[in-house]
């Protein structure tokens, strides 16, 4: 047996846009109210295998209603993609739903953006281990940013991005706007996208999902304090934080909050930091959209709607556009 192999394409290396750092965003965020850490510093490690259980609590219904949507719309979604499709996938992924796609549409090449080198370049050759037959590409890059694919993809038949789990979510609605014009530029006329929303709905529904009982989604977002602990030398506590996650409806949003339990002061490097008690550090949102108001913000990004689906319930959604 051969090594796998794969084509490595790194749009960072002579970047000068070097991201954030989990200090600069700390400082940043923390300096004065309203405080703030940014949801990207979620997925070290054990951020990324919490993120992994929460997929699995019950309450958290994204995932597998998603891959359900994916597997019942399969063939109608070959349809669509026809034979020659490059499959992008926006944020390269361990995650089941792009094997679901790769397997079933048996597209000629994969390519993978993520911005962590790392783990791009262990998710793609996982993933070209086991599907002997793809023709499958790394491309280190921010996809949040304008990109243009190195030429030898900007010619392939049909790409197509796949965004899925709601990751469009993170964004506000303006921001998101943006990143999509950015993919649609980055597509070539007849590209398509294929993206995962999750859907406005009972707030019930919605805030059990980001309050699972057994208490996932709270170690998840006090994971941010044992990295400022552990990886900046802050003297915090994470059993200080309480973990608050509620729906705002006028916004239609999940906010993610940690509150502080107690008047507590903490360095950041040189800078002392005073949180008083009830004091919260806006941690994420998560948007959530209507069908009408999606199809509105991808139209704006210039892709025209092709189909979507849902679960039967509405929960969550599933568009393919094409620019
Ligand atoms: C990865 C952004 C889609 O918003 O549901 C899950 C992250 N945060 N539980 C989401 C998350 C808390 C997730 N996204």
């Amino acid at each position: 047996a051969s090594a796998s192999h794969i084509h490595f394409h790194d749009l960072l290396a002579d970047s000068h846009t070097a991201t954030s750092s989990l200090l600069e965003d700390a400082l940043q965020g923390l300096s004065e109210p309203p405080r703030t850490l940014p949801p990207k510093h979620f997925y070290d490690q054990r951020g990324s295998e919490l993120f992994d259980r929460i997929c699995e609590q019950p309450e958290y219904y994204p995932t597998r209603t998603e891959e359900s949507i994916l597997e019942q719309a399969l063939p109608t979604i070959a349809k669509h993609l026809g034979q020659e499709t490059t499959l992008i996938e926006l944020g390269s992924g361990a995650s089941r739903k792009i094997r679901l796609l790769l397997n079933a549409l048996r597209p000629q090449r994969y390519v993978g953006i993520d911005i962590s080198r790392d783990f791009l370049i262990d998710s793609t050759e996982q993933l070209a281990a086991d599907h002997p037959w793809l023709d499958v590409h790394a491309l280190c890059a921010d996809f949040t940013t304008p990109l243009t694919l190195p030429a030898q993809l900007a010619n392939s038949e049909r790409p197509v991005a796949f965004f899925p789990g709601s990751s469009i979510g993170n964004f506000a609605p303006d921001e998101a706007s943006v990143m999509l014009g950015h993919l649609r530029n980055m597509l070539p006329v007849g590209g398509g996208l294929l993206i995962g929303v999750d859907m406005i709905k009972s707030p019930a529904i919605l805030e059990a999902a980001y309050n699972d009982a057994a208490g996932v989604t709270a170690e998840f977002n006090r994971n941010l304090i044992c990295r400022l602990r552990d990886e900046l030398g802050a003297e915090i506590d994470p059993a200080d934080f309480d973990h608050r996650a509620f729906y705002n409806s006028d916004v239609c949003r999940i906010e993610m909050h940690l509150v502080s339990r107690r008047d507590q002061r903490f360095m950041l490097g040189e800078t002392p930091i005073a949180l008083q008690q009830g004091e919260s550090i806006h941690t994420e949102d998560s948007w959530k959209y209507s069908d009408a108001s999606f199809e509105e913000m991808a139209g704006q990004a210039g892709f025209a709607p092709v189909e979507s689906w849902h679960d039967p319930e509405g929960l969550f959604g599933v568009y393919y556009f094409t620019r």
